[in-house]
């Protein structure tokens, strides 16, 4: 029977990154993914790193490409009202910057250097289950079944995983909230419109104008959730995010073919605590946010920083501790995560039940943010991430 000392479910971001920060500490772990190679980096999903993940990668020596290839902006475009306003996070926060560098990329460079080091990603798995509390991963490969005998088990199998479901019930507490809107988020084959992200709020909706590369642009728009994407034409999308982002000065966002078109729901989850036993969870197994402050993929990566450090603590020095704080240190995080998420989500949309004293109140936090150095400090510095912890 194969064994590990720590049996890891998900090749996402924050699997792929645990395992490879044991790897540096000297602790062997098996990665266990339903997905192909090819399907895990699929996905199009998060756009911008903070300050601090960008620097766990660097340091953990994964982050030449992203160094040579992503996008470093010094803040965001606010627009609201036809007039745009900067805010430049480089300055307020002393040298923090905004990195653009998609989730896909980190994902192919996690997965090499995880191959390339002779790691263990058990890609394709079916029937997975976490056995025996956290003793064991038993999964299917190939019509064989497998039993991967473990000490920990790192949950890192997303909102949808099962490593959650495996814990008791009554064990977790669930604090959650759904958003009356979602994110219809496309692909343009178009130059840039902007040199920095733009968010935006209309009577219309929220709309965001972000980028891929130089030829790939991504843009969402505010839309119903339960909408269906055969109901958007390319016109109609075209018409939408030029009505939304119009200013006094005749802006338009630079058109081109479109690629993908997606409908993403908004929902805040937090289970606590995020650990069970020998269960350890991590990333979007325990937390969700709405992608509004760009938080989702960062999160997993301060989870998995501070649980390669307790495992390390533990195989080492025979340590425990950092383990039986593991939920705690997180969720003091996730908690901010949440509330910034939420913060910037309400700010910026436009639900049916507001009234117009909403909207005047949105506007007001907008001038307020983009007139008073206060304000501005503390979105920058959430935005580009707090400091870890130690
Ligand atoms: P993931 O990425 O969902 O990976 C989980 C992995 O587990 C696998 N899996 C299983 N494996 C084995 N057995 C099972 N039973 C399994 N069930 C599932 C899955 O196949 C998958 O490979 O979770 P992880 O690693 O916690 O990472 C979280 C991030 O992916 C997520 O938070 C971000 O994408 C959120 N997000 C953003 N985050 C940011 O930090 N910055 C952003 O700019 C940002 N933009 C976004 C986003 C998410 C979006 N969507 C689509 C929800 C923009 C969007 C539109
Ligand atoms: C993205 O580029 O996909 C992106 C950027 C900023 C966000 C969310 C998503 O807040």
């Amino acid at each position: 029977m194969a064994s590990a000392q720590v049996g890891i479910v998900g090749a996402g971001p924050a699997g792929l990154l645990l395992s490879h920060l044991l790897h540096l500490a000297g602790i062997e772990s098996v990665v266990i993914e339903t997905r192909s190679r090819e399907e895990v980096a699929g996905p199009i999903r998060a756009g911008v790193l903070e300050q601090g993940t960008v620097d766990l990668l660097v340091q953990a020596g994964v982050g030449e490409r992203l160094m040579r290839e992503a996008f470093f902006h010094r803040g965001v475009y606010l627009r609201f009202d036809g007039r745009t306003c900067h805010v430049d996070m480089q300055e307020l926060t002393g040298g923090k910057r905004v990195t653009v560098y998609a989730q896909h990329e980190v994902i192919r460079d996690l997965v090499k250097a995880r191959l390339d080091a002779g790691g263990a990603i058990e890609f394709g798995a079916s029937d997975v289950r976490v056995a025996g509390d956290g003793a064991a991963i038993e999964y299917a490969l190939g019509g064989v079944s497998h039993r991967l005998r473990c000490e920990f088990v790192a949950g890192c199998d997303g909102s949808h995983g099962v490593s959650r479901r495996s814990i008791p019930a009554g064990v977790l507490a669930r604090h959650e909230r759904v958003y009356p809107f979602g994110w219809f988020g496309i692909l343009v084959e178009a130059p840039p419109s902007s040199d920095e992200l733009i968010y935006a709020t209309h009577d219309r909706g929220f709309a965001l104008v972000s980028t891929r590369s130089p030829t790939l642009q991504r843009m969402y728009l505010q839309c119903d959730p339960l909408d269906d994407v055969a109901q958007w034409s390319d016109d109609r999308i075209w018409s939408e995010l030029r009505a939304r982002l119009a200013t006094r000065d005749g802006w338009e966002p630079k058109e081109g073919r479109i690629t993908q078109k997606v409908i993403v729901g908004m929902r805040s989850v937090v289970v606590e605590p995020m650990r069970h036993g020998r269960i350890f969870l991590a990333g979007d197994a325990a937390h969700i946010v709405p992608p509004t402050g760009a938080k989702g993929l960062n999160l997993a990566a301060a989870d998995v920083r501070v649980l390669a450090r307790a495992f390390e603590r533990h195989f080492t020095a025979g340590d425990s501790a950092g383990l039986d704080r593991y939920s705690e240190t997180c969720l003091r995080r996730v908690w901010k995560g949440q509330r910034f998420s939420y913060w910037l989500t309400t700010l910026l949309h436009r639900s049916d039940v507001d009234t117009s004293f909403d909207r005047r109140r949105q506007l007001a936090e907008l001038d307020y943010l983009t007139t008073s150095r206060a304000a501005a400090t503390s979105f920058a510095e959430n935005y580009v991430g707090l400091p870890f912890e130690e």
